[in-house]
């Protein structure tokens, strides 16, 4: 009898919906969940269709995933099957990145109007598998994987989803840059900020300039050991195709004037004093920046940018402009000189110029400019220029309410992480600063002031800046980036009032710190605080 009543019981349970199986980060739009799910087994077969290669491209991304998890390789087709997954390219879906996930007993269908829709619809499938799907040992699982029985409509709130990886303080070998690279793609994160020059090392090579790296990739650190590396050009092409291949565009920052002074060290021919000097030790900001009073600056720059540009396809291109003293400026004969010529009556114009002149070198070779939000202090900045707003939201709003298209990235919302993220008794030292899991979850990009001047659109999006002077190496990046790097995710893609911070613990401790561990990495969740 008991038997019995549980056998209804458990029958009459699974005709309800199953609530709670999907865990995909960041949260899709819509979901329906139904109850039964589809049955993927070693027979099951790989469909794509849509004009050009998109489909098949994402269908073979799908087939290797699965064979390297767990040594089947799944047959394609271009015909039905019985039991098949299907990714298609299908024009009247809405939406550049826009998707639609459909799972039924029978079938699991993918369908986007482009293939990098089509390559979000993958990642949210890969997230209804189980975690081991993430794995690169290859073990036998027990067959059939079950997919929950869904209907996803998913697309973006925001076009940018940003991470910015320093790898001047800290290098980053190229490796541990892809394994970011592939956690990024697998939340939908698109963009990839790589702050390659700094004042403590320059990381990329320069084939007309080698003292770059002979010289500016180097320098003593506080222990007394010579520390530092750079990518080769061939190592740029292979981390920009890799990111390409999981639809995240690379965007390369070269700071200009300040923060530059490994290139001074390598060149002192750049600053105003020609200081003979040695990439900086310490933290901070540097005084001793570019000078724009001489034509030497601004040849070097354009003859770095032209090696820069075929290694970068992005149209975006990130010119820095932040804390940049004029302290040399104000005392250099050819600054001042300059500055008459050009009717210029404060030094922060001069900036101005600058920005100007490499913006409209770069325009020449197809590039748009972002810069941080002190771009903005010249009052002359060009039309077409973004702003990167990291001082608060106040660069931003300026900028937006100038018509500047802007990106919101303020370390004053959870958006640094090199910022603690619990207690700091309890952390390695960080630069300082408080963005916990939660603060970073809760950010919304489109300050009040803009949605209600009716100037959303303008916010591009929102990036999470990874500043490395306290994160010594990959681990450390690890601990610090993930799963704040998830919450920002869901910052970027999930509209406000989808958002929900318990919901999003949930699909962090039951499914995608699972994930991380799949990939072996070194992710950090404090304590709760015990008060
Ligand atoms: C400010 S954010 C900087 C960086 C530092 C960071 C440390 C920005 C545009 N400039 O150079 O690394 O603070 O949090």
């Amino acid at each position: 009898m008991i038997k019995k009543v549980l056998t209804v019981l458990f029958f009459a349970l699974s005709l309800l919906p199953s609530m709670g199986q999907v865990n995909i980060i960041p949260r899709p739009a819509i979901v329906e969940e139904g109850s039964g799910s589809f049955q993927l087994s070693p027979q099951t077969v790989v469909i794509s269709k849509g004009k050009g290669k998109g489909a098949s491209r994402v269908a073979q991304a799908f087939i290797e995933k699965l064979q390297t998890s767990t040594g089947v390789r799944l047959k394609s087709s271009h015909k039905a099957a019985t039991s098949s997954i299907l990714f298609a390219i299908d024009p009247t879906i809405k939406g550049k990145e826009a998707y639609l996930l459909e799972v039924t007993p029978q079938q699991v269908k993918l369908s986007a109007s482009s293939e990098n829709g089509l390559f979000w619809a993958y990642q949210s499938l890969l997230q209804l598998l189980p975690p081991f799907v993430e794995s690169t040992n290859a073990r036998t699982p027990n067959w059939p994987l079950k997919i929950p029985m869904v209907r996803i409509e998913d697309q973006p709130r925001f076009s940018w989803r940003g991470t910015l990886v320093d790898v001047s303080r800290h290098f980053m070998p190229v490796a541990a840059i892809k394994k970011q690279l592939d956690i990024m793609a697998s939340l939908k994160l698109n963009r990839f900020h790589w702050h390659l020059t700094d004042d403590q090392g320059w990381r990329i090579e320069i084939k007309r300039y080698p003292k770059l790296t002979d010289v500016g990739a180097w320098r003593i650190d506080a222990e007394g050991n010579k520390y530092g590396g750079f990518y080769t050009q061939q190592e740029i092409r292979e981390i920009v195709a890799y990111a390409a291949a999981r639809h995240i565009e690379v965007v390369p920052e070269l700071e200009i004037p300040g923060h530059e002074l490994a290139a001074i060290a390598a060149y002192p021919d750049l600053s105003c004093n020609k200081e003979e000097i040695t990439p900086r030790i310490i933290w901070g900001v540097e005084d001793i920046v570019m000078c724009p009073g001489r034509e030497n600056m601004f040849n070097f720059l354009n003859n770095v940018i032209d090696e820069l540009v075929p290694l970068f396809p992005s149209t975006y291109f990130h010119i820095g402009g932040d804390e940049s003293p004029r302290i040399e400026w104000e005392k250099c004969d050819s600054c001042q000189a300059r500055m008459k010529v050009l009717g210029l009556t404060r030094e922060a114009q001069l900036q101005d110029y600058v920005i100007e002149r490499i913006g409209k070198y770069l325009q020449t070779k197809g590039k748009r400019i972002i810069g941080w939000d002190e771009i903005l202090e010249g009052g002359n900045l060009p039309k077409d220029a973004i702003v990167m707003s990291w001082r608060g939201e106040e660069g931003g709003i300026i900028a937006a309410q100038k018509r500047h298209s802007v990106i919101m990235t303020p370390g004053s919302h959870g958006l640094y992480f090199d910022h603690y993220q619990g207690d700091f008794m309890n952390e390695p030292t960080s630069i300082g600063g408080y963005a916990p899991l939660e603060k970073c979850y809760a950010y919304n990009p489109v300050p009040s002031t803009l949605s209600t001047q009716g100037l959303d659109s303008l916010v591009l999006g929102v990036q999470g800046n990874n500043w490395t002077e306290y994160t010594l190496g990959p681990a450390a990046l690890e601990n610090r980036l993930w799963p704040r790097g998830a919450a920002l995710a869901e910052v970027g893609w999930t509209k406000e009032s989808n958002k929900d911070f318990s919901d999003f613990q949930r699909r962090l401790d039951n499914d995608f710190t699972l994930r991380l561990k799949e990939r072996h990495i070194n992710f950090y969740i404090p304590a709760p605080s015990v008060e």
